[in-house]
């Protein structure tokens, strides 16, 4: 696509770097297994090990625990670049990057850091992240997951659903009640007790492993609680911050390439005895394409700059996830218009690529909870309480 107000003059030449070598993995590797693995509904995982290699697991995390100390443009085009080529693959990335390495890093023992974070960093560990149950979606703070005390650690029971990544996951990160609030637990997914199960016969993120977490009277030792979460649920919610502001990014890389395959089908495909691409309807619609995302990016790019120096806030997050899912899917919507019936084909990515972002405007709060957020900043009034 072409980057009208030089944007990428913004990013220094390592981060343009790391996209670049993003980029061509999903092109050269990924993207042949990407159609099929959407069609068979399953996550292709032969590709977590070169993801890795690649260093995207924890990236924004120091070396001393597998990290990179990238910044926070990287990451965002690293999720960009994932979410161009599927939803699926950044919704991996993001679960165990921002949803379960960066909670141990934030919330962990020095421990619990060592033990875990440099194998999830390899791709040898995968995680998950468990908050949402059946009866408490938006509203997190109803779970009824719990934990108690017993025999030198907890007890678990309750019931997680819509995990991402809970059925191939070694580790999950399981928030749950205590007497003293909620708080984060790591739970091996070997242990009794816990049963993580694939949501099968999903429309959308079909290559991407969805799973429900049952726990009865699953035990784990005091070592496995998440010492730092004595703040209860505003820990959990920190954790969506770094994984909302990938979102953000990610999205654009969907649309961006439903706005690419579009535009090359339309200078090719000829009605009327002239090429789709020459009339003024058509251009209209490319052109508002093109005016959301270059919008979205700049979006991003000061979101970003103000996440490197530390200034983001929630509300700002949400400004994005919020605009940059609504205009993706938008976008994505239109791109499959233009390119008439060929636009729901599995030849193309249109069709996977709209699909996918129904969920993801919803999945990490939904679009009406990001409206009361902003709500909530511009009148001074919760409007959930
Ligand atoms: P509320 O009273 O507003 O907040 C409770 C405490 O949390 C603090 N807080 C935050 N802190 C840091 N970052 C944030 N984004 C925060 N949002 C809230 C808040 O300041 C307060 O702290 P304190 O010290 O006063 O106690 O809580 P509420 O119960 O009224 O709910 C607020 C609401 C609705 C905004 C929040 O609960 C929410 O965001 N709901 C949406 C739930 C959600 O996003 N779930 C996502 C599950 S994970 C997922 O979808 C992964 S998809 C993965 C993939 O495949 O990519
Ligand atoms: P509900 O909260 O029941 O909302 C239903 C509708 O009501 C929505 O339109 C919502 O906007 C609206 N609504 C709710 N409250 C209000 C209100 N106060 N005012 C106005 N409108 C309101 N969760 C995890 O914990 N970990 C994961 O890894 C994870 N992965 C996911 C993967 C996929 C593919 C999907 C689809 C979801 C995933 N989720 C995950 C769950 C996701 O975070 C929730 O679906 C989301 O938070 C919304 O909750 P809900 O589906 O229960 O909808």
């Amino acid at each position: 696509m072409k980057d009208i107000l030089m944007l990428d003059s913004l990013f220094s030449s390592e981060e343009l770097m790391i996209r670049d070598s993003v980029r061509r993995f999903v092109n050269e590797v990924a993207e042949p297994l990407l159609a099929p693995a959407n069609e068979a509904a399953h996550f292709p995982k032969e590709l977590i090990a070169q993801m890795a290699s690649l260093g995207i697991f924890g990236m924004r995390l120091p070396e001393s625990v597998g990290g990179s100390n990238a910044s926070a443009y990287s990451y965002g085009l690293v999720c960009q670049e994932l979410e161009r080529g599927d939803s699926a693959l950044r919704s991996f990335s993001s679960v165990q990057s921002s949803l379960c390495m960066y909670p141990i890093f934030r919330f962990g023992s020095e421990e619990q850091q060592q033990k875990w974070l440099p194998r999830m960093a390899k791709g040898e560990v995968i995680g998950c992240f468990g908050l949402t149950e059946p009866d408490s979606g938006s509203d997190p703070s109803s779970m009824k997951t719990h934990a108690k005390r017993s025999n030198n650690g907890w007890v678990l029971n309750g019931a997680k659903m819509w995990i991402t990544n809970a059925p191939i996951a070694q580790l999950a990160l399981i928030w749950a009640h205590t007497s003293d609030g909620i708080r984060g637990f790591l739970v091996e997914t070997d242990r009794k007790g816990i049963i993580c199960s694939e949501m099968k016969h999903k429309f959308s993120l079909r290559a991407s492993s969805t799973g429900e977490i049952s726990l009865n009277d699953c035990w784990i030792p005091d070592e496995n609680l998440l010492p730092g979460t004595e703040k209860g649920l505003s820990c959990a919610l920190s954790c969506l911050n770094q994984a909302r502001f990938g979102i953000a990014w990610g999205v654009i890389g969907a649309a961006e390439s439903c706005f690419d395959t579009a535009s090359n089908y339309l200078a090719e495909r000829n009605q009327f005895a002239k090429p789709l691409a020459s009339y003024q309807l058509i251009q209209k619609d490319l052109v508002d394409i093109y005016n959301e995302i270059i919008k979205a990016k700049c979006l991003n790019i000061q979101l970003g700059r103000l996440m490197n120096t530390g200034d983001a806030t929630p509300e700002m997050i949400s400004l994005a996830k919020m605009n940059n899912c609504r205009e993706a899917l938008r976008i994505a919507r239109m791109a499959r218009n233009l390119m008439g019936a060929n636009g729901i084909s599995i030849e193309y990515p249109v069709m996977r690529h709209v699909v996918n972002l129904e969920s993801v405007f919803t999945y990490e709060g939904t679009d009406n909870i990001h409206h009361l957020i902003l709500g909530k900043y511009l009148t001074g009034i919760d409007a959930f309480n």
